[in-house]
């Protein structure tokens, strides 16, 4: 279903909510077009048809006053409240909102006394003398804005790998689909599954090489084209990034997969090795002297080198090439693995779909369980659920459950930890459900020391599975908040508990290296996705990825278990717990 009119007014009442936030508006205004944007991209109908049958104030946050707007943008194609504000409040600085440490009141004073306008101006402002009069802007704060700041930036050239697959997944279908192409597919640090990338690279197979590469600086989603010639194209995509296209010959294929896979840092260490073997390896293939001797498959490259296949996620020279070469390379996890998902969210908190939905959606993916795990009550921006809506929720779990044969829905919670690192129910409710994910999501600013020990304690509730995103980063947004992970990790394999992984694309918490030092601890994980909508628990496939990065193997992770004994696992945590406190 084509729904570009949807996001379109979506979008622009997400600008006047940040516009009306930047100017100190009433809270309750911005809140109110930042809902209707929401339900509006959750419609899953046409907006101009439901404009059409007069039913646009039937959308949830709908008023009379919003939808004379939509019904205005639908006719004449513009709003005349958003057309005043972007004269008042440039883009560039609503854009800034999403710097961390640089709250809607501060960014709003620095725009109206020190005229403010985009990163530019603040970094300026952040610089220099003047900031320093106002109130509550002491060094400390300007400190923190500045590494906000700093974040940012990182996060405009980097993007985020679940915002760059898609595109590139449909960058990739579309060269597939020239004539006489063969083999397409992604290399570069997309392949690796690195948590952001910078660009894509692709490769494909083809004779025809000049001719390719012309289709491809001419698809309908470039922008500019940066180089066009020979055996390489480069463009930058519509949505930003730069995308390189390879064409290769068969029998070089293999060798340019590794070679534009990467990591430098394998690639360089994997040279060396050639060099001391009298072998030499480039982007064409393994040479003895002038004579290919590889090239045409990765397998074939690696055992000419002596070694088995490394897959790519691997390939960052943490150890992988010294561990291939002893046979002991893990045997990783796989998203075939995965019987289910423990960590989702419905509307019954701040989820966008309904348990039936979520489960059917499930279903469709495989998935032989799903636990649906709604925040507790301290989350009352998330709708965080009082004791007497979880029972509400429990019964109709209850009867949704018994409408599916073939996939089981269990009852869960991701229940809060507080700042004294207690839980946000009391053991006697958190002891009925199914599986409890214990997160914090307040009270960030914690000492180290103070910050381990809250959800240490968490971790020694016996009725807690498992820690949900650990560290609390938020790619590209927020820091990790001061924690000692390998303390938590020492506890989780003490009091016989789980960690996450969470695969939801700004987080992939646990990371790479962190998960990596957890399963070789000996902690088990899940891998979840953390979804809010049923396009989430795809998701799952960054979390693997992640996973993989950090040598997971099968055995280590819970969600890998077949459902009868997931459930005796998680009892058996339960057990362990109790008869150790
Ligand atoms: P990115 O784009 O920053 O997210 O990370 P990559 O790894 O995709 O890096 P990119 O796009 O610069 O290069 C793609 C691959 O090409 C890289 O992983 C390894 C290979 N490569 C690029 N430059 C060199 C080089 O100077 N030497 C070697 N051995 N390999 C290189
Ligand atoms: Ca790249
Ligand atoms: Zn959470």
């Amino acid at each position: 279903m084509e729904m570009s009119k949807n996001s379109e007014i979506a979008e622009i009442f997400e600008h006047i909510s940040d516009m009306l936030n930047v100017l100190g508006e009433n809270p309750f205004k911005v809140r109110a077009y930042r809902n209707a944007a929401e339900n509006i991209l959750d419609l899953g109908e046409d907006i101009e048809d439901v404009a059409a049958r007069g039913g646009l104030t039937e959308i949830p946050g709908v008023g009379k006053d919003l939808a004379e707007k939509i019904d205005a943008y639908i006719k004449t194609g513009k709003i005349k409240e958003y057309e005043k504000l972007k004269e008042q409040v440039p883009l560039d600085l609503v854009d800034l909102l999403h710097i961390q440490g640089l709250g809607p009141k501060t960014l709003s004073l620095l725009f109206k006394e020190l005229n403010v306008r985009d990163l530019a101006g603040l970094e300026k402002v952040l610089g220099g003398e003047e900031i320093l009069k106002f109130r509550g802007m002491g060094k400390k704060k300007i400190d923190d804005i500045k590494r906000g700041v700093e974040i940012f930036r990182e996060s405009k050239e980097r993007t985020l790998l679940g915002a760059a697959v898609p595109i590139a997944e449909e960058v990739v279908s579309a060269i597939a689909k020239i004539p006489g192409t063969e083999g397409t597919i992604l290399a570069g640090s997309i392949r690796r599954m690195r948590e952001t990338v910078r660009d894509m690279d692709i490769l494909t197979i083809s004779d025809n090489t000049e001719a390719v590469v012309d289709e491809f600086t001419e698809m309908k989603f470039v922008k500019d084209v940066l180089a066009s010639g020979g055996t390489k194209g480069s463009v930058i995509l519509k949505e930003g990034m730069q995308a390189d296209l390879r064409v290769v010959g068969p029998e070089s294929y293999g060798a340019a997969l590794m070679y534009f896979t990467g990591s430098k840092a394998h690639n360089v260490k994997l040279r060396t090795l050639a060099t001391k073997k009298g072998l030499k390896i480039n982007e064409y293939g393994v040479y003895k002297g002038e004579k290919r001797i590889a090239g045409e498959t990765e397998r074939e490259m690696y055992k000419t080198l002596g070694l088995p296949y490394i897959p790519p996620e691997l390939r960052e020279d943490r150890g992988e090439i010294e561990a291939a070469f002893e046979g002991k390379l893990p045997d990783l996890i796989e998203q075939d693995d995965i019987r289910g998902d423990l960590h989702t969210h419905t509307k019954w908190s701040d989820g966008r779909a309904t348990i039936e939905e979520m489960a059917e959606s499930a279903l469709r993916l495989g998935y032989e369980y799903i636990a649906i795990t709604d925040h507790s009550p301290s989350q009352t921006i998330a709708n965080g659920l009082s004791i007497e809506r979880l029972r509400a929720k429990q019964k109709e779990l209850e009867i949704a459950a018994k409408k599916f044969k073939n996939i089981k829905v269990l009852m869960g919670t991701e229940v809060d930890i507080k700042s004294d690192g207690t839980l946000d129910y009391p053991d006697n409710v958190l002891k009925e459900l199914d599986v409890v994910i214990a997160s914090v999501h307040s009270g960030f600013k914690m000492d180290r020391v103070t910050m381990t020990n809250r959800i240490i304690r968490a971790v020694k509730n016996p009725y807690v599975h498992a820690i949900g995103h650990p560290t609390g980063r938020l790619l590209g947004e927020r820091d990790p908040y001061d924690v000692d992970i390998d303390l938590v990790i020492e506890a989780a394999i003490d009091y016989g508990k789980a960690l996450e992984v969470n695969g939801s694309y700004p987080r992939l918490d646990l990371n790479d290296l962190n998960v990596r030092k957890a399963v070789e601890a000996g902690v088990k994980v899940i891998i979840s996705t953390d979804a809010h909508s049923t396009d989430h628990l795809l998701f799952m496939k960054y979390g693997v990825g992640t996973a993989r990065r950090g040598w997971v193997q099968k055995k280590d992770v819970l969600n890998a278990l077949p459902y009868e004994e997931l459930i005796e696992r998680l009892k058996e945590m339960r057990r362990r717990a109790a008869a150790d406190t």
